[in-house]
């Protein structure tokens, strides 16, 4: 495991920075940092599961990634390439989880792709998903979800697109490191994504489409 990894995942926070800072300063990209910053936290999560971190760890590896995340976050909307918008995105948390952390780089990284995004927070029900993508009438919706529980209310925002008539106006792309074919599968997503990068590239082909 590389050092900044390895210092996240000890719950180093005044080496975490450190690093962060050395590595801006050689020119590595925000995204290569995140990158390293995710391996240290699933090396956290895994500690949590594992018991040998608690409620307390885990709260704290949030903090100190939020904490990498605001000086990251300037950085990779100036790096803004596109002047015209490509499209919207409606993206939430969906209801029963509050992990947000990883959904606002998503936001942050499709606006500074060129999208317009709606972004509904955290614990979001799925009446307030249908009614956005509605109004909004975005082509794209993204479900972010970390906890296995999730799966059934993720289907359930789907059936509930449906119950409104408006599944085929809308592509989903579901998002998270849960994520996997068969998830897409039983909830009826139309992709999912683990990492960020994946989910730009699939709102991109989505606008790519003609009519
Ligand atoms: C920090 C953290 C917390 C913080 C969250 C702070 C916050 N503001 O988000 C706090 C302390 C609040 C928390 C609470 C809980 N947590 Co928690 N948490 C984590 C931890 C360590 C890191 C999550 C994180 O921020 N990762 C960093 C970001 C950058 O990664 P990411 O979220 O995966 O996002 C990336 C991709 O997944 C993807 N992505 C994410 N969303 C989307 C959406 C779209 C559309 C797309 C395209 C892509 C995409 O792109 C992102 C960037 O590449 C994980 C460990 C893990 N392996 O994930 C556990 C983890 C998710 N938590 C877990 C648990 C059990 C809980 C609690 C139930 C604990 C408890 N007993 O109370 C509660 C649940 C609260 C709730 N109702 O939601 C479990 C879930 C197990 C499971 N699979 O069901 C994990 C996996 C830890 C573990 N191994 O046990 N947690």
């Amino acid at each position: 495991m590389k050092e900044l990894a390895a210092a996240l995942r000890d719950l180093n926070e005044d080496r975490v920075n450190e690093l962060v800072d050395a590595k801006l300063a050689e020119g590595v990209s925000p995204i290569d940092i995140i990158k390293e910053c995710h391996e240290g936290i699933i090396a956290v999560g895994e500690l949590f599961a594992e018991g040998k971190y608690y409620l307390t760890e885990l709260m704290f590896s949030g903090e100190i990634m939020q904490g990498v995340m605001a000086k990251l976050e300037p950085l990779i909307a100036s790096k803004s390439s596109e002047d015209k918008i490509i499209g919207s995105v409606v993206i939430g948390t969906v209801s029963g989880d509050i992990h947000d952390i990883g959904k606002n780089i998503v936001v942050n990284l499709l606006r500074s792709n060129g999208f317009k995004v709606i972004d509904l927070g955290v614990d979001v029900p799925a009446k307030d998903f249908v009614e956005m993508v509605k109004t909004s009438g975005t082509k794209v919706l993204g479900l972010s979800a970390l906890l296995n529980s999730t799966y059934p209310e993720i289907k359930n925002v789907i059936d509930a697109l449906k119950e409104a008539g408006i599944r085929d106006q809308v592509k989903v792309i579901i998002g998270g490191t849960i994520m996997s074919e068969e998830i897409r599968e039983y909830t009826g997503a139309d992709a999912f994504a683990t990492d960020a990068v994946t989910g730009i590239k699939y709102c991109r082909q989505v606008y790519a489409q003609k009519e």
